[in-house]
């Protein structure tokens, strides 16, 4: 594919990702007519004021029908609330067609500082506590505060609303339907934040205080001011500069080829705010703990639906943790989880079959939950129509690929398993391995470890690796790999996972990557899989995360490592619920590198390895000991896992 080809694609594929809404809407004018939203809606522009004198560019969708008056239902999104004026019509609105179809008066309204609204941009806008929203305070002005003066300027100045308000957002937006929790309006009955950024240091850009290199394309979409309102794009020269010469249809050569990642500050994204925010903050400090949303999630009392789903490689650390802080701090709200086999955002997509990159999960499930979850949700706070019978948790098992429900979550249905390691690869199942057994590999920097298992191009976001085939890596001899023999009985492992590594290394800093992998059965067959990938003994990655070793005693302080000497590793992987069936294997991974899911830690301490210098890179023999331990269900009831910067 040549260069100017590819970068078309890219754009193609990057405005499909950041504009979820776009490719959704585009399917259901599929299913319910192109014109649709213009036959039964009319719209309205609007410049809002908030309390400070910012406007922020507001769209209006009023049903054309009058014989009733409808609830609000209100998304701020960073990604344009396009198309502009009042003559161009979205090709769908709201979360579903079901609730296009029922009625409601759908508000899309550009952030401060974003597209046609006014102000400046600020990523992740830190909340400010205590503010009485009510007040004409300006200097407390944060995405609650702009929430409240949307919803009361709407309800003063839109015809036809029933005085009850909505919200709901996917990814950022879900950040801003989360950050308009605490010190909400009182017309504010129903949210519903889905695959909500919560923090930044540990959703998107960072895992475990590892950045993510697979977001360095994102970054000029969220690190420009604009000069004022504007509805022409901002970010394409950033790309021309770090794709000028190079292969984007292989990812792993691609950023390999960039280097250090100060080479990205030098050369390709000198004026990117947000980039040098992120240089200028490696550690979890207070520019991030105070944009983190969840310290804030308390003084709710009206019906919250967190969303997510189980394979989502942007967003999965955000709506775990904002249910269970809800949970922790609220016992008057109407608090509930939905967590299904998604990829980011994939319940807003309708499609037959639900496939995560090569695993079929089921069919129209993504119709299901529009139908029978999110409709009666909204339609019982806002309309007060129906019956709402949702459990505290409707959890999707993918490994016997059905729904579950329970009264809580995590769940202490079922007994915690804890995972340890043997000699010859052996997973041991309840029983802790030695510490006299240890095991071995060379970690380089120069030739990390894939985190695909297939050659892929350079996308907006990693989004399809979270249920990958795992053979790629079992056969590196930088990847320690354990598994069970082969499962009589059924094991489902549900809830929070703890990571309990006893490790020594050879030079100053490392990271450590644990998978959790259902091994398939010889000669498995699967319905819908792609033609070219071979079933048989696949190793399905269930669950994996990073964990930055400087950070083993807090996210705040980092501390190198002593060469030799025994050290704990200690984090969670985020939750599960998988059922390994008979017939199948239960593996775990041990590796260093994962490239370019996540940069390459130079593994020779630096103070920020964002500054690294090529000759800072060497080479680090890992040890692990049989005395580590993975323990799964060990959560008992809601815990808010915040993080906990003394670790
Ligand atoms: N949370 C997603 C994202 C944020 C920042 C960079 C790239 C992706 C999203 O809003 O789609």
């Amino acid at each position: 594919m040549s260069y100017h080809k590819s970068l078309k694609f890219f754009f193609v594929v990057l405005f499909t990702s950041i504009s979820l809404s776009q490719a959704v809407n585009a399917q259901r004018a599929r299913n319910n007519g192109p014109n649709y939203v213009e036959k039964h809606y009319d719209k309205y522009e609007y410049t809002i004021p908030m309390r400070d004198g910012i406007h922020l560019f507001t769209a209006v969708y009023v049903p054309k029908d009058k014989s009733q008056k409808y609830p609000i239902m209100l998304q701020r999104t960073p990604y344009s609330v396009a198309p502009y004026g009042e003559d161009k019509y979205k090709r769908s609105v709201g979360p579903s067609k079901y609730m296009m179809e029922d009625g409601y008066i759908f508000v899309y309204q550009d952030v401060r500082g974003r597209w046609m609204s006014e102000g400046s941009y600020d990523n992740m806008r830190p909340h400010v506590p205590g503010n009485d929203p009510s007040d004409s305070k300006t200097e407390h002005i944060d995405e609650s505060s702009d929430t409240y003066d949307t919803i009361e300027w709407l309800l003063k100045n839109i015809e036809g609303h029933n005085g009850k308000v909505g919200q709901w957002g996917i990814s950022y937006p879900g950040f801003y339907t989360a950050a308009a929790l605490p010190e909400a309006h009182p017309a504010l009955v129903a949210s519903s934040p889905q695959a909500p950024i919560s923090d930044f240091f540990f959703d998107d850009f960072h895992h475990m205080g590892a950045y993510l290199q697979s977001y360095t394309n994102a970054f000029p979409v969220f690190g420009y001011q604009t000069d004022g309102p504007t509805t022409e794009s901002w970010y394409s020269d950033a790309w021309t500069k770090i794709n000028e010469g190079r292969d984007r249809n292989d990812s792993y050569k691609y950023y390999m080829s960039i280097g250090p990642l100060k080479n990205i500050t030098e050369k390709y994204f000198p004026d990117d705010f947000f980039w040098n925010q992120v240089v200028e903050h490696p550690n979890y400090d207070e520019f991030w703990q105070k944009r983190s949303i969840l310290p804030h999630l308390n003084g709710i009392d009206h019906a919250v639906m967190t969303v997510g789903g189980w394979f989502d490689a942007e967003d999965l650390y955000g709506p775990l943790n904002i249910y269970k802080n809800v949970e922790a701090n609220n016992p008057t709200a109407k608090n509930t989880i939905v967590m299904g086999p998604w990829s980011h955002g994939d319940w807003a997509r309708n499609r037959e079959h639900q496939m995560v990159n090569h695993i079929y999960f089921g069919d129209d499930l993504s119709d299901f939950y529009q139908k029978n979850i999110e409709f009666p949700f909204f339609s019982y706070y806002l309309k007060g129509k129906g019956e709402l019978d949702l459990p505290e948790a409707y959890m999707f098992d993918t490994g016997l690929k059905v729904w579950k429900q329970f009264s809580e979550w995590p769940t202490t249905e079922y007994d915690p398993v804890t995972l340890s390691f043997a000699e010859n690869g052996e997973l041991l199942v309840n029983e802790t391995g030695s510490a006299d057994v240890e095991f071995s590999y060379v970690s380089d920097p120069d030739k990390p470890v894939p985190f695909r298992s297939e050659i892929t191009p350079v996308t907006f976001t990693p989004r399809a690796f979270m249920t990958d085939d795992q053979r790629h890596a079992s056969r590196r001899p930088d990847v320690l790999t354990f598994s069970t023999d082969t499962l009589t009985e059924a094991m489902t492992f549900a809830g929070e996972i703890d990571i309990n590594l006893k490790v020594s290394i050879s030079t100053t800093d490392a990271d450590f990557i644990v998978k959790l992998i259902d091994v398939y059965p010889d000669g498995y067959e699967q319905e819908y899989a792609p033609e070219h990938v071979n079933m048989s003994g696949y190793q399905q990655l269930v669950r994996s995360e990073v964990f930055r070793g400087r950070f083993r005693n807090s996210f705040a302080e980092p501390e190198p490592f002593v060469p030799g000497e025994v050290t704990e590793v200690n984090f969670p992987l985020q939750d599960v619920l998988h059922t390994f069936k008979p017939g199948h294997k239960i593996m775990i991974q041990i590796q260093s590198t994962w490239f370019p899911y996540i940069d390459r830690n130079p593994q020779k301490y630096v103070d920020n390895i964002y500054e690294a210098n090529e000759e800072d890179f060497i080479k680090s023999e890992i040890t692990v000991y049989g005395n580590s331990t993975v323990t799964i269900g060990k959560g008992k009831g809601i815990k808010a896992l915040l993080p906990d910067v003394s670790n």
